[in-house]
């Protein structure tokens, strides 16, 4: 039986590639890619590093480029269909080679668990914004933010808890780098909800009518919205409705504003304000609110009260948009400056929660009071 020799990994992803590149490295690997290849000239296990060969793997002859990268340690670029990489991994598996994920793979090259955990994610970064922000945590930033709370966790605790604080209070936003910020449009049935969606997306994904009611169900699209992701969620006019589909729209709705980072309630420029968007601000008091239609005459009594400092928008001609987009992405708080630490990972939260406690524990062990904690710590 094979012995488990050398690692097997495919760096890229699955699907109708047009190159799929395997890292085959460990004991054994020369030997085992020597057997497979067949080079134009010379023998695997005898390539100068870093010059790039064709050949042929296994008996079938599929076409490969061979790079060795160290002595044990070799890329072999094989056509990008899952067929091909399959007949490679399951020959090279035959040889002794145990095959793992990429991730795996990767950090096994990292220096820090943190390192690798930011390198897994940066290929599920959304946009550039977030993909910066990781590349800060893999060069370090959340790893040199442990490493001075550390150090002042028994000289300075109030510092080290500050510390702590500054980073946790970006939690949310690094859970935000690889999966969308939601945002929920609802509102009354007319008031332009799906016309809002339609025009912040900038093209046409929702059904617009004048007749209300016509969305009934969620209808959701990721875009990004000034270099964030979001997931916007178009939803159901709130009202009491008689018929049982609409009904079950409205539950949906209201689901999706509860579970939403940040909630648009849509209103109609036209009409004076209703109850039902009383309650829902009244549920949730940090709603945006957009009063659509602009572009028309206002209803005499706007349905408006002062406080909640409402963005005019119209959905038909675009106005107020940026605006709204400004407003949405306020809320998901403050920028990080580059280079700043970022928990993103359940084990950084996991790291500060521990830090958070150590410092408390150190600063009662010498008698040193501090006045907080949160409840993910709990108390000391
Ligand atoms: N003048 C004007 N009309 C608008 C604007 N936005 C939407 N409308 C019109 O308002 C009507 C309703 O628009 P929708 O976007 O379907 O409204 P909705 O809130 O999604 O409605 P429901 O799905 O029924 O809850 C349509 O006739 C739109 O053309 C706007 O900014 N200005
Ligand atoms: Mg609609």
């Amino acid at each position: 039986m094979a012995t488990d020799l050398f690692t097997v990994s495919r760096l890229t992803p699955a699907g109708r590639g047009a190159v799929a590149c395997l890292a085959v490295e460990g004991p054994g690997a020369a030997a085992a890619v020597a057997e497979e290849v067949r080079l134009a000239r010379g023998r695997a296990d005898a390539m100068p590093l870093d010059r790039p060969a064709l050949g042929r793997f296994g008996p079938h002859g599929e076409e490969v480029i061979v790079v060795r990268r160290r002595d044990e340690q070799f890329e072999i670029h094989c056509h990008g269909g899952p067929a091909p990489i399959e007949y490679c991994i399951d020959r090279l598996a035959a040889r002794g080679g145990r095959p793992i994920p990429w991730e795996q793979w990767a950090a096994g090259r990292a220096t820090t668990p943190v390192q690798a955990a930011a390198f897994a994610a940066l290929s599920r970064a959304r946009t550039e914004r977030c993909a910066a922000i990781l590349l800060d945590q893999y060069s370090g930033a959340f790893d040199r933010a442990v490493e001075r709370i550390e150090q002042l966790i028994d000289e300075a605790p109030a510092e080290a808890l500050r510390l702590c604080d500054e980073i946790g209070s970006r939690s949310n936003l690094g859970r935000r780098l690889t999966q969308p910020w939601r945002v929920a449009l609802v509102g009354r049935p007319n008031v332009g909800k799906s016309s809002l969606l339609n025009a912040l997306a900038g093209f046409s994904r929702a059904i617009v009518h004048a007749a209300p009611g016509t969305t009934r169900d969620l209808v959701a699209l990721e875009t990004s919205l000034d270099g964030w992701p979001i997931e916007l969620c178009d939803t159901a006019g709130l009202r009491d409705a008689e018929d049982a589909v609409e009904q079950a729209g409205v539950a949906l709705a209201e689901g999706a504003a509860a579970k939403a980072d940040v909630v648009v309630l849509v209103l109609d420029g036209t009409r004076p304000a209703a109850f039902v968007e009383e309650q829902l601000l009244h549920r949730r008091p940090d709603a945006l609110c957009a009063i659509n239609k602009c572009d028309l005459p206002p209803a005499e009594q706007p349905p408006w009260t002062a406080e909640a400092k409402p963005i005019s928008v119209s959905a038909r001609l675009s106005i107020g948009l940026d605006r709204l987009t400004a407003a949405i992405v306020q809320r998901f708080g403050p920028f990080p400056r580059p280079g700043a630490a970022v928990p993103f990972s359940e084990a950084c939260f996991e790291i500060l929660d521990r830090l958070r406690l150590r410092t408390i524990r150190a600063a009662k062990a010498r008698g040193i009071h501090i006045d907080c904690f949160d409840q993910r710590s709990g108390p000391p």
